[in-house]
């Protein structure tokens, strides 16, 4: 009890004593830019994009060497060690996969670049010509780095598929550019030698894992591929070294194939430039980023996001340790219980993220804290409405000590959950909600830096400074890029808006890729080469530019429809707006100019609608059944109606009728996209029937 009066007492007194000092320095400044007229702004320590951080550096080969020479002895990659697998079966006959697993096992950055070395001879000697192509087909480990700046010393373009991709989509992407090597786990070389068949110009495949399924020797004969284990590889190259075969800048590094919401994926062309001038920008977010810093690397590596901040970690010292999205925590669900999760043992103190973990972390707390209830939900509660009003100021504001001691009472264990040194987190691919903005700032007691970008931009377009405390927002213009807002009357948005210029976004700068692969008419489409010399890249978002120069995203060109009578919908306001409802696991928001009115797919959370079914008496006898019910679709409704309400949604934006789904959306199912964005047309026609159902009834 005491510490609760304490909890009261010292942060009263503690603000009578200081005042929040608000913060409004300016972070982007406007600039004059050649091509389309638009609001153009850049970086406030720039005047023009940088290209690269380090004199003389032009490549990521030569970054990775220079990095390996100045931290030697420094770790740089670490995996686990696998203690035991073993399989768990529940009471109702399921089973799953339980990992033990141990300490971590450190490469140095000598070691780890002798490694690259031999891997990138080994490569050669393989019979791989450096003007053929590597695909990396793979979930994100230390092999995965390692071929891939293998593959740099060799002047070999990476090509990088998304594991989760669909079997169309991967045939696609290795047939468009030839790949004559692919680099690929256990798992994935089942799939490959699946589509063999339609596979002509593989030749090579490594396997990272060393054991090699079963019918391997089908492919080996009939295709005559030859299958080499990832250990094989590097002792070839040990035992007959080559030199190196550096890249110039401009050379392309990586093809990268982004899982598009609609069609086939697209490769997008990144030379060296690109990648480094990313990686030279994104450096700078981070305060005192370097050698006593550790990273968990979980996301997808063939996603952009996750490569810059790995190449990013390699270059300052940073030790790179490696983790999945399924053992990432004590609690997560191959983690055998008892054991620890990858954060707990690693201990990072760097992190990326998208929204959707976020807010699944966010989810997780509350529902923790929730049923422990009594005194410590209470103390929970206050600590966490305290903190949110003094963090509505400035990050770095007076209540420094109020700060500490919420963080000692309340909030330690929740860093525990991330191993408790997490000092920043970065954050993109999707829009962060500002409540899970805010929550994470709080609970982890971390400022996110939430970035902006695209594959076609190289990620880098903008990012939010370490003390911007402000949310929904993404940041100024990272230094390696400009931002230009250019008109869209048909949308009715406008750079001569008030009080905020608005308008679609487009990138400029060293960072802005080629263009896509074997694709000029796309290309041509959304990349733009201005008079002074300077490329564009046309976003397709909406923005708005705050007057200290941090871009706000707030619509989609695509995702705007006009309904019959002429309102406008924007379906990712309407969802970010919804998903808020705990009753909601994810939702599709549809609108079409047929209708007045809009419906919506929602995949409710099992585990809110499962306590509120019980809590209620109704019986069920799973979750789908209870998903068909007519009180839970009404209780659900109702959910979405008090969002809509709270955030000032108009009438014809709020769903009228909805369809429960009771299966997860997920990368596997293909119905979202490995960043967890909605693959709207393939919801659509994956669900075509309950949406025309939805409007007949
Ligand atoms: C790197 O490879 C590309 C494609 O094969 C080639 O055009 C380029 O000249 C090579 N660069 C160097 C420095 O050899
Ligand atoms: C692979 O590419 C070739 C041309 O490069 C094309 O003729 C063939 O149809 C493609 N195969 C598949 C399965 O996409
Ligand atoms: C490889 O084995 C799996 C099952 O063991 C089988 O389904 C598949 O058809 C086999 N593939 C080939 C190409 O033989
Ligand atoms: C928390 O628990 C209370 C009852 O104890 C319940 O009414 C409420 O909906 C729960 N909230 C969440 C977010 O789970
Ligand atoms: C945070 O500040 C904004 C204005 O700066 C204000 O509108 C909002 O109510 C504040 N929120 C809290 C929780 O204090
Ligand atoms: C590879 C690439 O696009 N390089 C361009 C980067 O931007 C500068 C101007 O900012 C151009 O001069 C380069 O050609």
């Amino acid at each position: 009890m005491s510490a609760y009066i304490v909890g009261v007492l010292v942060p009263l007194l503690l603000t009578l004593l200081l005042r929040n000092s608000k913060n409004s320095k300016k972070r982007g400044l406007l600039v004059d830019v050649g091509g389309e007229p638009g609001y153009a702004i850049r970086n406030r320590r720039v005047t023009s994009p940088v290209q690269t951080a380090w004199e003389g550096i032009s490549s990521l080969a030569e970054l990775f060497e220079r990095s390996c020479k100045v931290y030697r002895d420094k770790h740089l990659l670490g995996t686990r060690k696998l203690i035991a697998r073993e399989i768990e079966v529940t009471k109702d006959g399921r089973s799953f996969e339980k990992l033990h697993l141990g300490d971590y096992e450190w490469l140095t950055y000598g070691k780890a670049f002798e490694v690259v070395c031999n891997f990138a001879s080994g490569l050669a000697q393989l019979g791989h010509k450096r003007e053929e192509r590597v695909a990396i087909f793979a979930d994100t480990r230390e092999e995965w780095f390692i071929a891939l700046q293998g593959c740099f010393r060799r002047n070999v373009t990476v090509v990088t598929i998304y594991a989760s991709l669909g079997e169309e989509a991967l045939c696609h992407s290795l047939n468009e550019t030839e790949v004559a090597t692919v680099i690929c786990g256990h798992k994935e070389l089942k799939k490959i030698i699946e589509i063999s068949g339609q596979l002509d110009t593989v030749k090579h495949v490594i396997c990272m894992d060393d054991e090699i399924p079963s019918n391997a020797s089908y492919v080996e004969q009939s295709k005559s591929w030859k299958i080499t284990s990832f250990a094989d590889v590097e002792i070839l190259g040990r035992q007959n070294p080559l030199d190196a075969d550096l890249p110039l800048s401009a050379d392309i590094a990586v093809i990268m194939y982004t899982s598009g919401s609609t069609g086939l994926p697209k490769g997008v062309m990144m030379t060296h430039a690109n990648v480094l001038a990313t990686v030279s920008a994104v450096m700078t977010i981070v305060p005192g980023l370097g050698s006593n810093d550790i990273y968990l690397a979980y996301l997808p590596l063939a996603h952009i996001l996750e490569l810059a901040a790995e190449n990013v970690m390699a270059a300052v010292g940073t030790a790179i340790g490696y983790g999945s999205p399924l053992t990432l925590t004590d609690t997560s669900s191959k983690i055998k219980k008892g054991t620890k999760g990858d954060a707990s043992m690693l201990l990072p103190t760097v992190m990326t993220a998208v929204p959707a973990i976020l807010d699944r972390v966010r989810d997780g707390v509350l529902k923790k804290v929730n049923a422990t209830g009594g005194l410590s939900k209470k103390l929970f509660h206050l600590a966490y409405d305290r903190s949110l009003s003094a963090v509505n100021g400035s990050w770095f504001g007076a209540w420094g000590l109020e700060r500490v001691l919420w963080n000692f009472l309340v909030f330690r264990n929740v860093r525990a959950v991330l191993g408790g040194r997490i000092r920043f987190l970065l954050s993109g691919g999707a829009p962060l909600s500002s409540d899970t903005q805010r929550f994470i700032n709080i609970c982890l007691g971390a400022p996110i830096g939430q970035g902006y970008g695209l594959t076609e931009t190289t990620a880098g377009a903008t990012f939010s400074e370490f003390d911007d405390a402000s949310v929904g927002r993404v940041g100024a213009p990272l230094p390696c890029s400009f931002i230009k807002l250019i008109d869209w009357p048909e949308g009715g948005y406008l750079t001569s808006d008030s009080p905020k210029p608005r308008g679609e976004i487009v990138v400029g700068g060293p960072n802005v890729t080629l263009g896509y692969f074997k694709n000029e008419e796309k290309t041509k489409e959304s990349y733009k080469v201005d008079e002074r010399g300077m490329r564009w890249f046309y976003t397709g978002d909406i923005g708005q530019f705050h007057a200290d120069g941090c871009l706000e995203i707030i619509d989609r060109k695509k995702d705007i429809v006009k309904l019959q009578h002429g309102e406008y919908v924007s379906l990712g306001k309407v969802e970010a707006v919804l998903q808020v409802s705990p009753y909601i696991d994810n939702i599709m928001l549809h609108a079409d100019p047929f209708h007045s009115y809009c419906v919506a797919l929602v995949v409710p959370s099992q585990h809110t609608v499962e306590d509120w079914a019980s809590k209620q008496g109704i019986p069920f006898t799973d979750f789908a059944d209870l998903c068909k019910k007519e009180e839970t679709k009404k209780e659900v409704l109702a959910s979405i109606q008090k969002e809509a309400k709270r955030a000032r949604l108009q009438r014809f934006e709020i769903p009228a009728k909805i369809k429960l789904l009771s299966e997860l959306w997920t990368p596997e199912s293909g119905l979202v996209t490995a960043a967890l964005k909605l693959k709207r047309d393939i919801i659509k026609k994956t669900f075509s029937e309950d949406l025309s159902n939805l409007y007949a009834s």
